[in-house]
């Protein structure tokens, strides 16, 4: 392995690359016999974190809907029939409410999504960074997702403390026009490395099952690998098709190619956060038990993700009780 990484204990921290992992040794992991990537995935995983441990983030979209970006996943495109109902920037004190819940319910992250292109720059801005202060201040970590960041708002969210910052490249480069139009690759690599600079954790990552092929899977996971600070967080979404969108009929990937894009992503990233995220209301508890053997060691803990169902908390804690796991209790 190419990879430089650092381990500090169980705790991952941030890892400098030095040289890249070429994209035809990523083509060559997902080729492996099951059996042999999931060895390897699962060696990685342990040398870095307790394999029996998962973090539980929760989710809250303190903004919904009207978004004036073409993705062609997402039900809060304002481009697609059915878009989900508008609801404008939420109050501080829902969101700190939502906090509490996420905490008391067993997260220890708080995520904030937001369905805009970038932020604008005034009061609303400034809401935002009083809801990073607030969520710190209930003891959880603060991640938010806000779209396209300038260098500015990237230090003001460092400045109030954010710790992690949602920017997915979703798919591989050559894939990505056939998804979204109304930005580049370019344009997220750009606030991605903004983030990074400004000192703020970055989680990135994609959704599988858009109708890419397997090269497009090992694409973005060689970017995310080869970005110049690793991600320390790397979020695997399962397309949900969403009505009215052009992805609403796109055909279901099969349940392995998931198992092996998260140990190929556990192997590239040895020390990064790997969240089982969107779609597993459609998983059975056998094929989540896969993931997490493969490397992944994180979900979003709570009914509802932004706009679409979750399983619910109690659900999921008795899934993860039955594999004798146990949720991470701090940060
Ligand atoms: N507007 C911001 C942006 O696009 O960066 C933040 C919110 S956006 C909803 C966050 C991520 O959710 C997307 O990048 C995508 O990976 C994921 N997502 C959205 N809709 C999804 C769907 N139907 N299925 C799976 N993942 C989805
Ligand atoms: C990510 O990669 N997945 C989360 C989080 N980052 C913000 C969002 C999933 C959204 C699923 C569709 C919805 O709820 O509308
Ligand atoms: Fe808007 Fe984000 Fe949805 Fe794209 S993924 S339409 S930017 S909310």
């Amino acid at each position: 392995m190419d990879t430089a990484t650092a381990c500090f204990g169980t705790h991952p921290k941030r890892i400098e690359k030095t040289e890249s992992d070429t994209k035809r040794r990523v083509l060559d992991l997902f080729d492996l016999p099951l059996p042999d990537l999931l060895v390897s995935a699962q060696k990685a995983h342990r040398e870095h974190f307790d394999a029996c441990e998962i973090r539980a983030s929760t989710l809250v979209s303190i903004k919904t809907g009207a978004c004036t970006e073409d993705c062609a996943y997402c039900a809060q495109s304002s481009h697609h029939q059915e878009p989900v109902p508008y609801q404008p920037l939420m109050g501080l004190e829902e969101v700190l409410e939502a906090g509490r819940k996420a905490k008391a319910a067993g997260a220890t992250r708080l995520c904030m999504g937001a369905a805009w292109r970038s932020p604008r720059t005034g009061p609303q801005f400034d809401a935002v960074l009083d809801m990073v202060r607030g969520v710190k201040a209930l003891g959880l970590e603060a991640c938010m997702t806000l779209g396209m960041l300038d260098d500015h708002q990237a230090r003001q969210l460092k400045d109030a403390g954010l710790d992690f910052y949602n920017h997915n490249l979703d798919t591989s480069p050559e894939y990505y026009a056939k998804i979204i139009t109304t930005r580049t690759y370019q344009d997220r690599l750009d606030t991605i490395r903004r983030v990074q600079e400004a000192g703020i954790r970055v989680c990135s990552g994609g959704i599988l099952g858009m109708g890419e092929s397997r090269e497009d899977r090992a694409g973005l996971l060689h970017e995310l690998a080869n970005l110049p600070i690793a991600p320390e967080s790397v979020p695997i979404n399962k397309l949900m098709p969403m009505a009215g969108t052009p992805l609403s009929d796109a055909a279901p990937l099969d349940d392995m190619e998931i198992v092996r894009a998260i140990a190929v992503t556990r192997i590239l990233l040895p020390a990064t956060q790997i969240r089982l995220s969107a779609g597993r209301s459609g998983m059975s508890h056998a094929l989540q038990l896969l993931c997490f053997l493969a490397g992944a060691n994180g979900i979003f803990l709570g009914d509802q993700l932004l706009t679409a169902e979750n399983p619910s908390g109690n659900e999921d804690k008795a899934m993860i009780e039955s594999f004798g796991m146990a949720l991470r209790a701090e940060n």
